[in-house]
C-alpha cells in the first residue's frame, strides 16, 4: 500500500516551528534563514544530481556549444546559497569559501552574518563522491541599520547562533544545531520535504575509526604521527574520503575521529575556521563530541582574518583528548 510508505514522521518546516515556540523572544528570523538555507541546499541537490550528465548535456565544468566554458558545480552552488541568503533578508553580510572579501547583501537591517562554504570536498564530483554544504550563523556586533563589516564575521566560534551541514550523499541530509543538540533530517525526493530522522545526535565518547589523510603522514607533526601508530596498534578501522562533511558525518554516526594537522604544503593547516572548523566544532560539542587544534578547543580561537586555516582534531571525545595530551607533550 503506497499510503503506507509515506514517512509520517516531523518535516523540518515544523520541526522548526515548533523549536522557535521554545525561545518565548524569538523573531522568526532565524527559522527563516535556515528555512533559506534548506530551500538552496534542495536546489543544489538537485544541480549535483544532475552533474553527472555534464558530459553529455554540456552542463557543469564542460563546454557548451559555442566552445564557452560552463560553471563548475561549486561557482554555481555558491551563486544559489548566496541568492537565497540575499532574497531571504535575514544576512546582513556573507563570508564565502568562494570570495575573497567579505559580501555585504545590502539588508543592512538583518541581524545575521553566515559563513558558508557552498559545496565542500568539490574535486570529488567528478568521481561520484559525496559533498557537502557548511554554513555558520552568527549575531552582527555593528548596529543594525548599519553596513555591515568585516568584525562581523570575525568571531569566536563560540559565538554561533547555529550551524549545520548538508550532505549530498547516498541520501542527502541536513544536519543542524542552535545550541540545543544536533537533529538531522533525510530528504525525501519524492516529496521534496526533508524529514527528522536523526533526532538528538549523540556521538560515542569512543570510536574505533580514526580518518586523515596518511599520504602526507611524514610531514605530520611528531605527536601526530605518534597518535596514527597507536590507533594501528590498536586495530583501529581507517576511513578517509577526503570530503570533510562525508567523513565527519561517518564519525558522527559511528564515532570516531578526524584529523587535518598542519603539513609541511600547509604549515597552519588546511582546513579554514570560520566555515569548515567552527561550524563542525559547534556540532561535534552538541553531540558531546570535541575539538581542537592542538593547543586549545577550536570554538576558543579567535580569528584574525575570513579565509584563516587551522588544524583540526574533532570527534570522538577519549580520542581527540588523546590526541591533545600528545600534541602537550611534544609542545
Ligand atoms: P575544499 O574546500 O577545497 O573542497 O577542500 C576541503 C577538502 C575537505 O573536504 C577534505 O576533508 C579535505 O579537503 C581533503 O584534503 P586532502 O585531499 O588534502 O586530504
Ligand atoms: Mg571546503
Amino acid at each position: 500500500n503506497d499510503q503506507l510508505a509515506l514517512p509520517v514522521g516531523i518535516t523540518l518546516d515544523r520541526f522548526i516551528m515548533r523549536n522557535e515556540a521554545d525561545f518565548p523572544f524569538a523573531t522568526g528570523e532565524l527559522s527563516q534563514l535556515l528555512r533559506d538555507i534548506a530551500l538552496a541546499g534542495k536546489i543544489v541537490n538537485r544541480d549535483i544530481n544532475r552533474g553527472g550528465l555534464a558530459d553529455i548535456s554540456g552542463q557543469f565544468g564542460s563546454q557548451n556549444i559555442q566552445g564557452e566554458q560552463q560553471m563548475k558545480l561549486d561557482v554555481i552552488a555558491n551563486i544559489r546559497f548566496i541568492r537565497a541568503l540575499k532574497n531571504g533578508g535575514e544576512v546582513c553580510a556573507i563570508i564565502s569559501e568562494e570570495d575573497p572579501e567579505l559580501l555585504a547583501t545590502g539588508n543592512n537591517k538583518a541581524k545575521y552574518v553566515v559563513a558558508i562554504d557552498p559545496l565542500d570536498g568539490s574535486s570529488n564530483i567528478d568521481s561520484n563522491v559525496s559533498v557537502g554544504t557548511i554554513f555558520s550563523i552568527y549575531r552582527r556586533l555593528t548596529p543594525m541599520g548599519t553596513e555591515p563589516n568585516i568584525n562581523d564575521a570575525l568571531q569566536k566560534g563560540r559565538m554561533q547562533v547555529a550551524a549545520g551541514y548538508i550532505l549530498y550523499g547516498s541520501s542527502t541530509m541536513l544536519v543542524y544545531t542552535t545550541g540545543r543538540g544536533v537533529n538531522g533530517f533525510t530528504y525525501d525526493y519524492s516529496l521534496g520535504e526533508f524529514f527528522l530522522s536523526h533526532p538528538q545526535v549523540k556521538t560515542a565518547a569512543m570510536g574505533d575509526t580514526y580518518s586523515c589523510n596518511e599520504g602526507n603522514m611524514d610531514d605530520f607533526p611528531a605527536s601526530i604521527q605518534q597518535y596514527l601508530h597507536k590507533c594501528k596498534g590498536q586495530r583501529l578501522t581507517g576511513r578517509y574520503i577526503g570530503s570533510l562533511v562525508a567523513d565527519f558525518h561517518r564519525n558522527l554516526l559511528k564515532g570516531g575521529v578526524y584529523l587535518y594537522p598542519s603539513t609541511t604544503k600547509n604549515p597552519t593547516g588546511k582546513l579554514r575556521l570560520l566555515y569548515e572548523c567552527f561550524p563542525l566544532a559547534f556540532i561535534i560539542e552538541q553531540a558531546g563530541g570535541i575539538a581542537c587544534d592542538g593547543k586549545g578547543r577550536i570554538l576558543d580561537i579567535m580569528p584574525s582574518s575570513l579565509h584563516q586555516r587551522s588544524p583540526l582534531y574533532i570527534g570522538s571525545t577519549k580520542m581527540v583528548e588523546d590526541i591533545y595530551s600528545l600534541c602537550f607533550a611534544d609542545a
